[in-house]
């Protein structure tokens, strides 16, 4: 049976001294000034200032997904219509799910109602539809479970235990412990015997909060067993490749992208994992394999810091210098695990991005920083470096950062319903594409909100975040 030791150690709490009073430079200040307090309002700090902003956007985007999507996965705010996230015919309200801790982090008590109200009378987790596991634990089940700590519903647990249930056989079924990437919630069939790695590894932080608040380890150890087939395949160089079949347990894709998609989330499991559970297994793979990549994949370009593809067998660089949007999570990923250098210079190589483009593109060339790709996902992992990299330092250039960040995203994302993905950020007009990811009630907003509202609802010592920026830890039950 699995043991749970320990939660997060304490960490600093950045200070709370204000925006203003570091002095901010360049765009940001002449936003903060612009948006300052007049006259007749009494004064507020910059930070409560900014905190207003995003929560006025956040509110923005949750308006026009209630308008127009209510009960369904996500709104198209453009066009006024809803798409199914999981499965055509099928919803889930991955939007409610999603939005439930930021609602309550932000102080929208009647909306953490409504949405609970929801999740009770029409959740329903026994569907005949064939859902991606990797997708319904990172999002509906961290959800459920953060919204029962957020409100101590019991219903969102009970909730939370069926999902967890009906996704397991996915792991059972499977002849290695790797979880085959589908199945289907009523009759538990399960496909998809090539599984990436974020698909096989990013469970253990749900699985192991499920556990340890019902006692039952089924979950925790599905987890571990998954990961141990993964860790028993790595090169001799001590690095993973990218997918694994699940039945045979072969590698099909041999090169060692991280931090990039569709491999990420793995190792922020081994340390969030580690972390939350307080597995010193999962710990010590983390440094392993984190140690492996940082000598055999970092790369300094430019000036920049960026990690290279290799082959995992040879370390052979693949020669293919890209670095998606997507694995900007890593910079705060690497300042929690200890590497807080490395942490630090990657940030500064997103940083440079984001001051090119004013919204990150979903794919860059690492060595020239051109938009391969130029479509701007309404992704999060830059803020969540930000908040990462505050948290650990207290360095207030993150804030600037996590501002200036939340301002190209305004002035370029946001429509009359909400805010939306879009074509092209290189262009001067941005066409939109007419979708808010049901992950942009989860995360964008959150971590900025954490950063300026000291909201007492979070402990900033142990909270934990999950990889789909669900408070999974350090989530307080205060009246505010
Ligand atoms: C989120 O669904 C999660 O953060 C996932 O791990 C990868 N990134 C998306 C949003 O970009």
């Amino acid at each position: 049976m699995s043991r749970f030791l320990s939660r997060l150690g304490p960490a600093a709490r950045p200070s709370r001294r204000t925006v203003l009073a570091t002095g901010l430079g360049g765009a940001a200040a002449a936003t903060l000034v612009v948006g300052a307090a007049g006259p007749s309002e009494p004064s507020v700090s910059a930070d409560a200032l900014v905190a207003r902003q995003v929560r006025d956007e956040f509110l923005h985007g949750w308006r026009g997904y209630v308008a127009k999507a209510w009960g369904h996965d996500e709104v198209r705010p453009v066009s006024g219509t809803r798409h199914d996230f999981f499965a055509t015919g099928h919803t889930f309200g991955l939007s409610i799910v999603e939005a439930l801790d930021t609602l309550y982090l932000m102080g929208e008590d009647a909306e953490v109602r409504r949405c609970c109200d929801w999740i009770e009378q029409h959740f329903d987790p026994a569907q005949d539809a064939g859902v991606q596991v990797f997708e319904a634990v990172i999002r509906l089940l961290g959800g459920l479970l953060a919204g029962h700590l957020a409100t101590g519903r019991p219903a969102l647990l009970s909730r939370a235990r069926e999902l967890a249930d009906r996704l397991l056989p996915a792991f059972t079924r499977s002849p290695t412990g790797m979880p085959y990437t589908h199945v289907n919630l009523r009759t538990g069939a399960v496909h998809g015997a090539v599984a990436t790695l974020a698909e096989i590894g990013s469970n253990a932080v749900e699985f192991g909060l499920l556990s340890r608040l019902t006692g039952d380890y089924r979950y925790y150890d599905a987890s571990l067993r998954a990961y141990r087939a993964v860790l028993a395949r790595r090169s001799a160089l001590g690095l993973l490749g990218t997918s694994v079949h699940v039945e045979s347990g072969r590698w099909v894709g041999c090169a060692d992208i991280t931090p990039n998609a569709p491999v990420d989330s793995f190792y922020e499991y081994l340390w969030a994992g580690g972390s939350l559970v307080g597995d010193r297994q999962l710990s010590s793979w983390y440094r392993q394999l984190t140690d492996a990549i940082l000598r055999r994949q970092a790369v300094v370009t430019g000036g920049r810091l960026w990690f290279r593809s290799v082959d995992f067998r040879t370390g052979k660089p693949s020669g293919r210098n890209r670095a998606g949007e997507l694995g900007a999570f890593y910079a705060g990923l690497l300042a929690k695990g200890g590497d807080l250098r490395q942490g630090a210079a990657l940030f500064d190589s997103w940083t440079a991005v984001l001051d090119r483009y004013g919204v990150l593109p979903e794919v860059v060339d690492f060595t020239t920083l051109a938009a391969v790709d130029r479509s701007g996902q309404l992704r999060p992992e830059y803020a969540n470096s930000a908040f990462d990299l505050w948290r650990v330092t207290g360095d207030e250039r993150y804030k600037q950062c996590a501002y200036r960040y939340f301002t190209g995203m305004r002035s370029r994302q946001r429509v009359d319903g909400g805010y939306t993905v879009i074509r092209d950020v290189t262009a001067p007009v941005p066409a939109p594409e007419d979708l808010t990811p049901g992950y942009w009630f989860a995360e964008n907003l959150k971590y900025l909100w954490l950063m300026f509202s000291a909201t007492p609802r979070f402990d900033f010592g142990t909270g934990l975040l999950s990889t789909e920026g669900k408070v999974l830890a350090g989530l307080r039950q205060v009246w505010i």
